[in-house]
């Protein structure tokens, strides 16, 4: 069993996205473990972007991932990383494939509604730095015979 840190970015939360993306992976039939609303602070976005810095892109990213509430959560599920990514589409909106989260909603790079982690190693990096350990919650999924 595979788990996932998934974060909806500010513009997502702003636009009042919230439950509507959150209802795909409830409905793909992925498990939820742990959920918090929170703002992110300078140095929680750089350790969180640490990968991406010195590319162009890393200061107005990390001015907006802490601009705004963010909702950060954890999944869990059989090949969650990939197919979480896979429902979130590619970074570039104008790449993403229809019925991807970032295609149905998104129409910047630089405002593409939600993180995914890329890797099983990055997900349990950015689930450490964004939860503390008792807050993933343990807990039977009852449907998942059926999934
Ligand atoms: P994320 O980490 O947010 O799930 O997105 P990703 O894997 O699809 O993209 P990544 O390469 O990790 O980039 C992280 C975030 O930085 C912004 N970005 N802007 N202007 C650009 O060329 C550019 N490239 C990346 C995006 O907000 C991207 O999600
Ligand atoms: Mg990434």
């Amino acid at each position: 069993m595979e788990r996932t840190f998934l974060m909806i970015k500010p513009d997502g939360v702003q636009r009042g996205l919230i439950g509507e993306i959150v209802a795909r992976f409830e409905r793909k039939g992925l498990q939820l473990v742990a959920a918090k609303f929170m703002k992110v602070d300078a140095a929680l976005a750089e350790c969180h972007y640490e990968e991406h810095k010195g590319k162009p892109f890393y200061p107005p990213l990390i001015d907006f991932i802490t601009s705004s509430p963010v909702f950060a959560m954890v999944w869990q599920g059989d090949n969650v990383i990939a197919l979480t990514r896979a429902l979130i589409g590619k970074t570039n909106a104008v790449e993403a494939a229809p019925g991807t989260i970032r295609s149905d909603y998104a129409v910047h790079t630089n405002f593409n509604l939600i993180h995914g982690s890329d890797s099983p190693e990055n997900a349990a990096r950015e689930i450490g730095i964004f939860f503390r350990p008792e807050e993933l919650v343990d807990y039977e999924q009852m449907t998942q015979r059926w999934i």
